[in-house]
């Protein structure tokens, strides 16, 4: 198939772009690099030492003989994303260009403001480029399981069949996001269930879980092909940061009572879902939506399973409470369904304490690249900063 990856830099994308092209498809990559800049203003930087998008590639066609099309812009310019898909003419379009961190979002109104347009426009000028250049093209939109919220009941696959006063109907399910980032993801969705009724168009909603993980056996064939492993604050997902908080002896920061739960999948299962949907597509006009993870752990079940494994592997690992800051419930019920993806063949990788103990030695491999300063939450839901005098400019407290 001829597949484009937008934001195809990036932890997902580029995971994805890989393991696509080794499978033979036709791939695009189309990103703008915000990614590393955003990297570049926060001061962090992902534990693991990647390499500029064109090394990458060129390490990719010296190993496989197999070469990507790069496409270089903003996803939020129509001329430029209209220009790739003329260009490019892709069956599947797989969409992962959005600002994807809560934090990031809520730091201030300029980055709540950024995120929302960034992610809104990016995914409406989406749907106006497939409606005009390629109708029958498939779109596969990232969405995020925050979408939900954490409801006292049971968590569909994005639709719930409900009765009310003697009538029945399916109906989108209901969404209690968490952030405004997971808002600007309801946007999406909303925009993209509107533009299929519509105009025909062929979506598919991907409410993906936590993800976690560095190493696909593509990325592991060479050390220039390594993905990025954000253990940081703002970007840094909860079991990531736990491996680099293990492998150098710093406290697991669990927020609150560490009731939270969430959906979790490894990276290898994000790209065999995302192949998975696109060999399987939507039919015209229709809105599919799957909620992409394989297991759900509360954040204390993650530390305390990260903290035995270590140990296990000699390293003084403690679990400490912090302060939680952000807005978010800390004990509740959880129970999301996730059965369309295993129903199209995925086979889960779940996270056994082998697995655990690759991933702390991933981290142990790097760090000496570790700054146990990016492990502390700056970042306050109660308390967004002030207005600050230059766009995107963040101050360390
Ligand atoms: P990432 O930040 O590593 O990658 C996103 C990429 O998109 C970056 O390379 C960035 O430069 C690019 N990008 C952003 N805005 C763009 C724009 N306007 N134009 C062009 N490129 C742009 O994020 P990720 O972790 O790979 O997440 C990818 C997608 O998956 C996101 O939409 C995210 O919401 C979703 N998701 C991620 C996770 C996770 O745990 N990482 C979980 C659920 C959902
Ligand atoms: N948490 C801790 N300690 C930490 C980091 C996080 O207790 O050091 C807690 C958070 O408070 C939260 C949970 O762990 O309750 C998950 O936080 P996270 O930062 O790992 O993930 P989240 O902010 O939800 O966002 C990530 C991705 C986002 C994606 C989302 C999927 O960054 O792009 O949409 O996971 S989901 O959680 O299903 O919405």
């Amino acid at each position: 198939m001829r597949i484009a990856i937008l934001g195809g830099d990036g932890y997902c994308g580029w995971a994805t772009a890989l393991y696509l092209s080794s499978k033979g498809h036709s791939v695009a990559i189309v990103d703008n690099f915000s990614r590393r800049l955003w990297d570049f203003e926060l001061g962090v930087e992902t534990l693991t030492p990647i390499r500029s998008l064109p090394e990458r590639l060129a390490a990719w066609q010296q190993l496989t003989g197999r070469t990507m099309e790069t496409y270089v812009g903003d996803v939020a310019d129509y001329d430029f994303l209209a220009g790739m898909i003329a260009s490019f003419e892709p069956e599947a379009v797989v969409h992962f260009a959005e600002q994807r961190s809560a934090p990031y979002s809520m730091i201030d109104r300029k980055h709540a403001v950024f995120t929302q347009v960034n992610n809104v426009s990016g995914t409406l000028n989406l749907l106006f480029a497939i409606r005009e250049l390629a109708p029958e093209c498939h779109i596969v939109k990232l969405g995020t399981m925050g979408e939900y919220g954490t409801p006292n009941i049971d968590i569909e696959e994005g639709y719930i069949t409900i009765e009310h006063n003697g009538r029945r109907d399916t109906l989108p399910f209901p969404m209690q996001p968490g952030s405004f980032y997971h808002l600007s993801k309801v946007h999406d969705s909303h925009n993209i269930r509107f533009a299929c009724k519509i105009w025909g168009i062929r979506a598919t909603d991907l409410n993906q879980g936590v993800v976690y993980g560095t190493l696909t056996n593509e990325v592991q064939l060479d050390e220039a092909l390594i993905n990025r492993f954000d253990y940081d604050e703002v970007f840094g997902t909860v079991l990531n940061r736990f491996c680099a908080q293990a492998a150098i002896g710093s406290p697991l920061t669990v927020y609150g009572k560490g009731g939270q739960t969430r959906g979790f999948l490894d990276i290898r299962d994000t790209v065999r879902c995302i192949e998975l949907v696109c060999l399987n597509p939507a039919s015209r006009g229709e809105f599919r939506v799957f909620n992409q993870f394989t297991e759900q752990f509360s954040v204390m079940d993650l530390a305390q399973l990260i903290q035995m494994v270590g140990r296990e592997m000699g390293l003084p690992v403690e679990i400490e409470h912090l302060p939680p800051p952000r807005v978010e419930a800390e004990s509740h019920y959880y129970n999301a369904k996730h059965s369309k993806l295993t129903d199209l063949g995925l086979q889960p990788h779940l996270l056994s304490d082998s697995l655990v103990s690759s991933l702390i030695e991933v981290a142990l491999r790097y760090r000496h690249r570790i700054n146990p300063a990016f492990f502390t939450p700056q970042v306050n839901w109660r308390l967004t900063r002030n207005e600050r005098s230059t766009a995107l400019a963040v101050t360390p407290q």
